[in-house]
C-alpha cells in the first residue's frame, strides 16, 4: 500500500470517505469545512446539527471524529474531525492532530470504508505549520498502514503546490517517495 498524493478539490473525489477539517460545533465555517458544505447542500448541516453535543454547543472535541451522510458529494460519508489550533507547539498539538488522522482511519476501519481522502487538517485558519502537519498527516498513515489494510486507498489532499511539496518531502524523509 502507498499513500497517495493529490492536488485539487476534495469536494470533486468519488471516494467513500471525505474527511473534513471542522470545528468543535460542526455547524460549518471558511476554508475546506464551508466548501464540503456548499458541496454536500443543507442536508449536511441538518444532520450536523442533529449530533449529539457533548457540551452546549460542542459536538465533536479536537482530535475526535464523527461521521455523517455526504448528501451531494460523490463521496459516501463525511468525516468530520477538529484539528488543533496552533498556539506554540506546547500544548499537546502534535499529539491532538496525529489522533485526527488515526481515529478517522479506526472509523473508516469500522465503517468498511475503502477509499478515504484527507486534507491538510489545521493548516488553514489553525495555522499548523504545514511542514510538521504533514510529517504528522505522513507518520500515522504510515504507521496505520503496517498493521492494517484497510482502507485501501489513503489520499492526501493537497489544495495548493506549497502543501503537495510539503507532503513529498515528508513522504521522502520516511523512505517513502511518490
Ligand atoms: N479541498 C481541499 N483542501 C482545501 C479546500 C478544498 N476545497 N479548501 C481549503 N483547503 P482550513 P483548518 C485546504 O482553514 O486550518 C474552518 O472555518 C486549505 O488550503 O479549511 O483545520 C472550520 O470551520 C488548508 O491546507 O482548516 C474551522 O473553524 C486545509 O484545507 C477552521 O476553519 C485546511 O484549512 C479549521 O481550520
Amino acid at each position: 500500500m502507498k499513500i497517495e498524493v493529490w492536488q485539487g478539490d476534495i469536494t470533486t473525489l468519488a471516494v467513500d470517505a471525505i474527511v473534513n477539517a471542522a470545528n468543535e460545533s460542526l455547524l460549518g465555517g471558511g476554508g475546506v469545512d464551508g466548501a464540503i458544505h456548499r458541496a454536500a447542500g443543507p442536508q449536511l448541516l441538518a444532520e450536523c446539527r442533529a449530533l449529539a453535543e457533548i457540551r452546549p454547543g460542542i459536538r465533536c472535541t479536537t482530535g475526535e471524529v464523527r461521521a455523517t451522510a455526504a448528501y451531494q458529494l460523490p463521496a459516501r460519508y463525511v468525516f468530520h474531525t477538529v484539528g488543533p489550533v496552533w498556539q506554540d507547539g506546547q500544548r499537546d498539538e502534535p499529539a491532538l492532530l496525529a489522533n485526527c488522522y488515526w481515529k478517522s482511519l479506526q472509523l473508516a476501519e469500522k465503517l468498511d470504508v475503502q477509499s478515504i481522502a484527507f486534507p491538510a487538517i489545521s493548516c488553514g485558519v489553525f495555522g499548523y505549520p504545514l511542514h510538521q502537519a504533514a510529517q504528522i498527516a505522513a507518520t500515522e498513515i504510515l504507521t496505520w498502514q503496517r498493521s492494517h489494510q484497510q482502507p485501501r486507498r489513503i489520499i492526501l489532499v493537497a489544495y495548493n503546490a506549497a502543501t503537495f511539496k510539503a507532503y513529498q518531502s515528508a513522504l521522502a524523509a520516511q523512505g517513502q517517495p511518490i
